[in-house]
């Protein structure tokens, strides 16, 4: 059994696996190297052979206990039809959002549209990089998703004013994703995923009160069908506020946390296997503070079951040697 299955399928608190979200990317050298001659990022995503390539770049670096599908979330409104561009400086653009257009999209229109994904996860699963290593596939969640498709840009600043004025549109637009998703996560597992984590980075946008429609309710429906398939799923529902509430009622197999919970109060609240929350701009610090700072986690999580991995994606700025002093830092814990 893989490590990361140990203490997701056993609880087991004896060993520290990790990997790291955004672990092929921009703070790799070798992956700017093919980004540069790829200025469309998601032609780059569908191309198999470069996309199996990088998935596979960290883990030819560091001893990684898994391999994440080198995509984006915003393959799902690419997949449905709406534009999406990535754009230097600004980051993801997305067209019009056309209800009569995307409710006439079918399952076959959307496979055709990002089968290269699946064809990049046979490759990466089926290397023998990843013997006795997972591969995770993963997902944007619901309200992530219809954030991105109705503000058209990051919330980064704010939602778009008028964001909730037309609740016809979001309601619909909401169970269209959630169809897909199904498929999309279907069809990664099919091809090789042996772990899906779902990506709710704008959960924190919320008002608690809106939580049940546009969380809780969307996503438990998720991870029951990835539990129908019998593959793990971990929630990372960043910034939400209360963890404990959110695992109540989605009861995803591990919960991965951002960088301002605290540890404490999760440990002393959640029963499920716990990942990640070292925030990453500590690895743009110096190795003392790192080992530090990895220390607490490895601390405070030492009698549950614990994914290492950070409480976000790792910062293009990152030195590549301070995420291999990382990954030994761990390793070598006892
Ligand atoms: O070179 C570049 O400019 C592209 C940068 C980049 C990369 C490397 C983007 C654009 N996406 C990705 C890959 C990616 N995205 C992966 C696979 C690689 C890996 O993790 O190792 C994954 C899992 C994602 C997931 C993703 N995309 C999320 C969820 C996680 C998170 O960071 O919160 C989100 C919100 C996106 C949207 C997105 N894609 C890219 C950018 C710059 C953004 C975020 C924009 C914003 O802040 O709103």
């Amino acid at each position: 059994m893989t490590l990361i299955n140990k203490v997701i399928k056993e609880n087991n608190t004896s060993i520290n696996p990790i990997w790291i979200m955004r672990q092929a990317g921009r703070y790799l050298p070798e992956f700017r190297e093919i980004r540069k001659k790829n200025p469309d990022f998601i032609n780059l995503c569908l191309n198999e052979n470069l996309s199996s390539e990088i998935t596979l770049q960290p883990l030819k670096r560091f001893n990684l206990d898994a391999a994440i599908i080198f995509s984006d979330i915003l393959m799902l409104p690419y997949g449905l039809g709406q534009k999406v561009v990535f754009e230097k400086n600004f980051g993801p653009r997305l067209g019009e959002l056309n209800l009569d257009k995307i409710s006439q999209i079918d399952e076959i229109d959307f496979i055709e549209k990002v089968h290269r994904v699946y064809k990049a996860l046979r490759k990466v699963s089926s290397d023998s990089i990843l013997k006795d290593k997972n591969t995770i596939g993963f997902v944007g969640a619901p309200w992530t998703l219809l954030v991105y498709m109705i503000n058209q840009q990051s919330p980064k600043k704010n939602l778009k004013e008028d964001f909730f004025k037309d609740e016809f549109l979001i309601n619909r637009i909401l169970l269209i994703i959630e169809k897909f998703l199904k498929i999309h996560i279907k069809n990664q597992i099919d091809n090789g995923a042996n772990v899906i984590q779902i990506f709710d980075s704008w959960a924190g946008l919320l008002d608690e009160k809106d939580l049940p429609n546009y969380i809780y309710t969307p996503t438990l429906n998720l991870v029951n069908y990835v539990k129908s398939l019998n593959v793990p799923v971990i929630c990372f529902p960043r910034e939400i506020k209360n963890y404990k509430e959110f695992c109540d009622i989605v009861k995803p197999d591990a919960i991965s946390i951002d960088y301002n919970a605290n540890p404490k109060e999760i440990i002393k609240n959640i029963k499920i296997p716990v990942q990640g929350g070292l925030d990453p701009k500590i690895l743009l610090t110096d190795k003392e503070t790192l080992k530090k700072e990895t220390m607490k986690y490895l601390e405070i999580f030492k009698d549950h079951p614990y994914i290492f991995n950070l409480g976000h994606g790792v910062l293009p700025e990152t030195n590549p040697s301070m995420v291999e002093y990382l990954v030994k830092l761990v390793k070598e814990y006892k």
